[in-house]
């Protein structure tokens, strides 16, 4: 598996209407796109900072992933997400490495990238993603 750089961070907010004005407005950061992923039960905002991507996630449903961490731990970051060549290889490597996969397979994410979830507790506590576009 090769990981060439943090793809984005994703970070757990009440609700992009008023997240995105301290993004933009505090920080000075342009949102440049806000996708629903129905499939995550999540709206999405992105943005960009050098090579990587904040990703605001607003939940859809109460009882989607991030629904019951706000429910949980409140606002703040979810999850990591590496950007790897080969998602499907990386998965597999994983697993034989003894990493716990949520996604055995990868599956569609936000803009069109294949992603792929490893369990926070075979990842010291960090719920973390790999990506790419294959
Ligand atoms: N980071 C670290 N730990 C987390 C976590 C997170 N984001 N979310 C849950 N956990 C921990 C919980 O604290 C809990 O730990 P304890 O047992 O010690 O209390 C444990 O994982 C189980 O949590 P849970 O609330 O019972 O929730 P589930 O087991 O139902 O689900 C998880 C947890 C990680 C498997 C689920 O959230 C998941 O499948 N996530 C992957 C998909 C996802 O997050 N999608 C949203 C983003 C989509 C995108 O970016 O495209």
């Amino acid at each position: 598996m090769n990981i060439s750089h943090i793809e984005h961070i994703g970070i757990a907010v009440n609700s992009l209407e008023e997240a995105i004005p301290y993004y933009e407005g505090m920080l000075g950061l342009k949102c440049y796109a806000v996708e629903e992923i129905a499939d995550q039960k999540v709206k999405t905002a992105f943005f960009m900072v050098g090579q990587t991507k904040i990703e605001l996630l607003e939940s859809t449903d109460p009882e989607g992933p991030v629904g019951k961490f706000i429910e949980k731990k409140g606002q703040g970051i979810h999850h990591l997400a590496f950007a790897v060549d080969n998602v499907d290889k990386s998965l597999n490597e994983l697993e034989e490495k003894g990493v716990r996969l949520i996604d055995k397979n990868p599956r569609k994410g936000a803009e069109g990238l294949n992603i792929g979830f490893l369990h926070p507790k075979s990842t010291l506590g960090v719920l973390t993603e790999i990506c790419g576009e294959e």
